[in-house]
């Protein structure tokens, strides 16, 4: 038989069977408009499950299967950066002219910025728990929320190009300056900072997390690009300096200033002091 012959056998085929499948899809799948607003932002749109959220005139509005969207955000200021995640919302909402981040939890809606800085980005949400980026002391810190506190994770003068959430794994990288072209990837998961991988570029685009995986594009030594992969159960990126009380890897006032707030706290003898209570 000859190479076009058997060609021929196999369009035959696909016309078909593939033919069959494509008119079922088809009559399957149908297709709605959802919003009927004058100014839906056309860089806004989240969906996850049967949610979807996106913005108009300024407003975050969530549609749910079966329902008429409604507007989550309290109608007064302009929002963007909306995400939408387990029946939970979260967005940027421009509030004394500087963005907070938000979260609407199916009940009400809750601020988890405290107003003081003018935050950065999309909101970003999973599981209950958001991240976000405010501006605080000359560059953009990450703050995590784990559905009950906020705490800032970040508190240098690196630049951050990506941050992801997945569950309760936080991920970004940080690089110092762009002369030396050198990523850095830090997770935070169960209030534990980890130092993942230093990667030999300065542009980390590629950077992605489910809740146990963290992978990336990055050169290998012949600077071909490569895919790498961070889990638990790997040997360490590098040792954890005796004396990093807070576990980024480096030594200074930040550790000094835990050591020092719980100076001569004794568990044994004060096992109520608030140091010792579990978190
Ligand atoms: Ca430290």
């Amino acid at each position: 038989m000859s190479e076009r012959m058997k060609f021929s056998g196999t369009f035959v085929l696909f016309l078909m069977f593939g033919h069959y499948s494509f008119a079922v899809a088809a009559a399957e799948w149908g297709n709605q408009q959802i919003s009927s607003g004058v100014m839906v932002s056309p860089w806004e749109l989240a969906v996850d499950g049967d949610q979807v959220a996106f913005v108009d005139g300024g407003q975050v509005m969530l549609w749910v299967v079966g329902q008429t969207p409604r507007r989550i955000s309290g109608g007064q200021n302009s929002c963007r950066g909306t995400q939408v995640s387990g029946g939970i919302v979260g967005w940027m909402e421009q509030i004394g002219g500087k963005y907070q981040a938000m979260l609407w939890d199916g009940q009400g809606v809750r601020q988890l910025s405290d107003g003081r800085h003018d935050g950065y980005g999309d909101m970003l949400i999973s599981d209950g728990k958001a991240a976000w980026q405010e501006p605080v002391g000359g560059a953009r810190q990450i703050f995590y929320w784990d559905g009950q506190a906020r705490t800032q994770i970040t508190a240098n003068m690196k630049s951050r190009e990506v941050v992801r959430l997945n569950g309760n794994l936080l991920v970004w990288n940080e690089f110092g300056t762009y002369a030396v072209p050198r990523s850095h990837i830090y997770c935070y998961q169960d209030q534990q900072l980890t130092y993942l991988a230093r990667v030999e570029t300065s542009n980390l685009g590629n950077l992605w997390a489910s809740r146990s995986l963290v992978v990336w594009i990055g050169p290998d030594s012949m600077d071909d690009a490569q895919v790498f992969v961070a889990m638990k159960g790997l040997a360490p990126a590098t040792k954890r300096p005796d004396g990093d009380v807070n576990g980024d890897l480096k030594i200074d006032l930040q550790d000094f200033m835990i050591v020092s707030s719980n100076w001569l706290v004794d568990c044994a003898e004060t096992p109520e002091n608030a140091a010792c209570q579990p978190e």
